[in-house]
């Protein structure tokens, strides 16, 4: 669009305010403005402005036959041994064919964690701080070793950390991986709009945008030719996680081959809530479909409700955001008529006032509006989800202090370090939890799973003491 029409566009959208300083602005700044105005889909914002922020919008959710989501449990708890082999047989053989890649959504602000930079980039390991891309980076290595084929891995950024993202797997060789195997690419963006839906400005040249949500995922891996290369290279498995986790395992063969021999279209795994309020989603069902409810949005009494039978929670299927995406279900998606839903944020957003002065708001004045990706399950053809084991899979980077921070991430990889130790016979002095007294190390080159550690434990010749420092790579 030539720069006269789109500003008319956005006078006849009634949204012309955004280009009120514009005759202000340096040549270059009036070009960004065109830009970040140029990426705004001005029938979209109309459609959210008239649903989510409309006064007589339905807010709450509609409850009617919701129920807890089935899950496939685990063997230790009952569940189908020979099913949960025969998966990842299936997951193995689809790991030799090069059929998986690795997908991180990391397009997130991190603004809980109050550290600059990309939040992959954050430190987390207990004693050579390895950052979070680097855990995993050393995990999709590992794995593609084991199976003797590369896993390629894509990481989507937003444009506040894209480029600082991309240098950083530059300055460090990309961490032992093939450039060729690791795919960035950015998410799209929404503009904040006032409570009556007008796009809000962050200063006289620039709109305030922020990234879509990682439910943007799915149009940004269509849009930025993602998926064209994984068909190109016989990709069809997508193992999706958050930046935040070390202690997933974004190469699980069990879980592909469940989501293979299910013939679903997206998988999930599920823990259960370790309390009834903790900040999870909620696997459920409803008119015949599976959908995750966030915790801001069940009700507490359905959070808090027991099973009479177990005395255990009711909605106990917690959803950490471990995912298989089906690439050609993501083409659906990404291309079809059904869209994922936006969410709507209330937030704080500086703006500039009508002469252009900074304005810092003290309460929400704005609303962000967000995609989030298991909103995709509704739409998938025979979902599966599978229970998992916390302390496999799930210990998130998210606060500074207390709960899911640093500290409760190390503490929860040295415990898996000591399980993993203790299971193929060595002395581990630790607590009931599993805690040793001290910091040990493994490099997921090492070992990265239950089983690659029993293989290469197996395999040293003299096998080390285990103390304080231990570092095994
Ligand atoms: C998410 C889930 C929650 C639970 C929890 C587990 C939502 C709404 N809630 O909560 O149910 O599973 O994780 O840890 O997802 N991201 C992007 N782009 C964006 C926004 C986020 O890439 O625009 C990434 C972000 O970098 C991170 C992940 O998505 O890897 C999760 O983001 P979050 O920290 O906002 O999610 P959280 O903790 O609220």
């Amino acid at each position: 669009m030539s720069k006269p029409s789109l500003i008319e566009a956005f006078e006849r959208a009634g949204q012309g305010h955004v280009f009120s300083f514009y005759n202000e602005l340096a040549p270059d700044a009036q070009q960004t403005l065109l830009d970040e105005a140029a990426e705004i889909d001005l029938a979209e914002i109309d459609r959210l402005t008239r649903t989510l922020l409309a006064k007589d919008a339905a807010i709450g959710l509609d409850l009617n036959g919701l129920a807890p989501a089935p899950y496939e449990l685990r063997p230790e708890n009952g569940g189908d041994a020979k099913a949960w082999a025969d998966a990842k047989v299936a997951g193995e053989t689809a790991l030799r064919a090069g059929r998986v890649a690795a997908f991180t959504v990391a397009g997130g602000q991190g603004t809980r964690l109050g550290y600059d930079g990309p939040k992959g980039t954050f430190p987390v390991t207990p004693i050579k701080q390895k950052s979070l891309f680097q855990v995993f980076a050393e995990k999709v290595r590992a794995a593609g070793t084991r199976y003797g084929k590369p896993i390629h891995w894509f990481i989507m950024t937003s444009n506040m950390n894209h480029a600082a993202t991309e240098s950083f797997f530059v300055e460090n060789g990309y961490f032992g991986l093939a450039k060729e195997q690791v795919h960035f690419f950015r998410q799209g963006r929404m503009p904040a709009v006032t409570l009556e839906g007008k796009i809000m400005l962050e200063t006289k040249g620039t709109i305030a945008m922020s990234p879509d949500g990682h439910g943007g995922s799915l149009r940004a891996l269509d849009r930025s030719g993602a998926l064209d290369l994984m068909e190109k290279e016989g990709i069809d498995i997508l193992s999706y996680f958050q930046v935040d986790n070390p202690l997933v395992r974004g190469i699980d063969p069990a879980f592909i081959g469940w989501h293979i021999l299910r013939g679903s279209e997206m998988s999930s795994k599920m823990v259960a809530k370790a309390y009834a309020g903790e900040k999870v989603g909620h696997f459920c069902t409803q008119n015949g479909q599976s959908i995750v409810i966030e915790y801001s949005d069940l009700p507490k009494s359905y959070q808090e409700e027991v099973d009479p039978a177990t005395g255990a929670l009711r909605y106990i299927a917690g959803s950490i955001a471990i995912h298989i995406l089906d690439t050609k279900f993501i083409r659906r998606m990404a291309r079809g008529d059904n869209s994922l839903a936006f969410h709507r944020a209330d937030k704080k957003i500086p703006t500039v006032d009508a002469s252009g002065n900074a304005v810092k708001p003290e309460k929400a004045n704005g609303v962000k509006f967000e995609m989030f990706v298991f909103d995709a399950l509704p739409f998938a053809k025979n979902p599966v989800i599978i229970e998992t084991r916390r302390e496999d899979d799930f210990s998130p980077v998210k606060n500074a202090e207390g709960l899911d921070s640093p500290k409760t991430c190390a503490d929860d990889q040295l415990r898996q370090f000591t399980r993993w130790l203790k299971a193929n016979g060595a002395t581990v002095s630790a607590d009931e939890t599993n805690l040793p007294p001290f910091a040990i190390e493994v490099s997921p080159l090492f070992g990265y799973d239950e089983d690659s550690f029993a293989d290469a434990w197996k395999k040293l010749p003299a096998k080390p003491a285990i103390s304080v420092g231990l570092y095994l790579e």
